[in-house]
């Protein structure tokens, strides 16, 4: 069922360490051709770092775990044209001999059918404002909940109901580790005036964590590492947090709704503040690359 790549077969054989990474956003998140220079760049992050990538996407009905370098060419050059593809999606795209984006929640489901443990990405979906009225709950959430799989995320964008979303993953009893901070991170800024669970200083005591809630205590279920965008990077908060409002009135406005509007956002985000927000959107994504290889390696070695 699954196309691996041959390297990353073989990485998975001799217990070596892979870490995956989402499509979405390739195709959905960054325009070209910024979107293919930034997976190319976090696949050199991490075998930089000790472990091998793999890139999942569909691609002709075909599920791919690690992609060519033509592949991530195709996905960023066809942008919406491939389908964004989370849990729901899944079954569509591959009968119908589709191509398609993975989401996080899609990413994961295959990741973990893979038996890759790590996962990079930028930010994770989440509760968004005024869920209580329109329950636009990105299904992320859901999979974090029920999918064995470590997130690595620079936390979430306030495009979404931070506290809300912390509270979601609460219920669903999925740990929010911060990688050298007690604060959850917003994405583009590193504090969003929210505190993670635990705070743990290095990738050991992260992939220690893994190993006993899963090696262990085979207790199923998502983590979500969240670390912070580097200071060089983060974002005036003021600037974002502007963008972010405009970008929801606009939205609300041409009344996007269901899977378009995180790509909406994303995209007006961009616009309004010049190009500025995807900087620190690449760096962000090659810091969690960098450590999510880290906690792979660590992985590894207790299996
Ligand atoms: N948030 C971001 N960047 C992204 C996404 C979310 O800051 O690229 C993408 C991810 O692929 C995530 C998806 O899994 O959007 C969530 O979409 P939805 O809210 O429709 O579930
Ligand atoms: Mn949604």
């Amino acid at each position: 069922m699954l196309d691996i790549h041959p390297e990353v077969a073989q990485a998975l054989a001799a217990k070596k360490a892979v870490v995956a990474l989402e499509s979405t956003i390739i195709s959905h998140g960054m325009p070209y051709p910024q979107n293919v220079e930034t997976a190319n760049k976090v696949e050199a992050v991490i075998r930089k770092n000790g472990a091998i990538p793999a890139t999942i996407a569909i691609l002709n009905g075909r599920i791919k775990v690690g992609l060519s370098e033509s592949d991530l060419d195709f996905l960023g050059k066809t942008g919406f044209g491939v389908i964004k593809c989370s849990r729901r999606d899944l079954p569509f795209i591959i009968a119908q001999k589709k191509h398609g984006a993975t989401t996080v929640a899609a990413t994961m489901i295959i990741a973990e059918m893979a038996k890759i443990p790590v996962f990079a990405t930028g930010g994770i979906g989440g509760v968004h404002r005024g869920a209580a009225v329109s329950m636009d709950i990105s299904a992320d959430l859901q999979e974090l909940a029920q999918t064995s799989v470590a997130v690595v995320s620079a936390g979430a964008k306030s495009i979404l109901d931070l506290g809300l979303t912390l509270e979601y993953l609460e219920t669903m009893g999925v740990p929010v580790i911060g990688y050298q901070t007690d604060d959850f991170p917003a994405f583009y800024v590193r504090k969003s005036g929210f505190k993670v669970d635990y705070r743990l200083d290095n990738a050991e005591n992260i992939a220690q964590i893994l190993h006993t809630k899963w090696g262990f205590l085979d207790l199923r279920g998502g983590v979500l590492v969240a670390n912070p965008v580097p200071r060089a990077n983060e974002m005036d908060n003021l600037i974002i947090q502007k963008a972010i409002e405009q970008a929801i009135i606009e939205a609300k406005d041409q009344q996007i709704t269901g899977k378009e509007i995180t790509p909406f956002l994303l995209a007006r985000i961009k616009d309004i503040t010049g190009g500025e927000s995807m900087k620190s959107n690449i760096q962000l994504v090659l810091n969690n690359a960098r450590l999510a290889s880290e906690i792979a390696v660590k992985l590894a070695a207790f299996s």
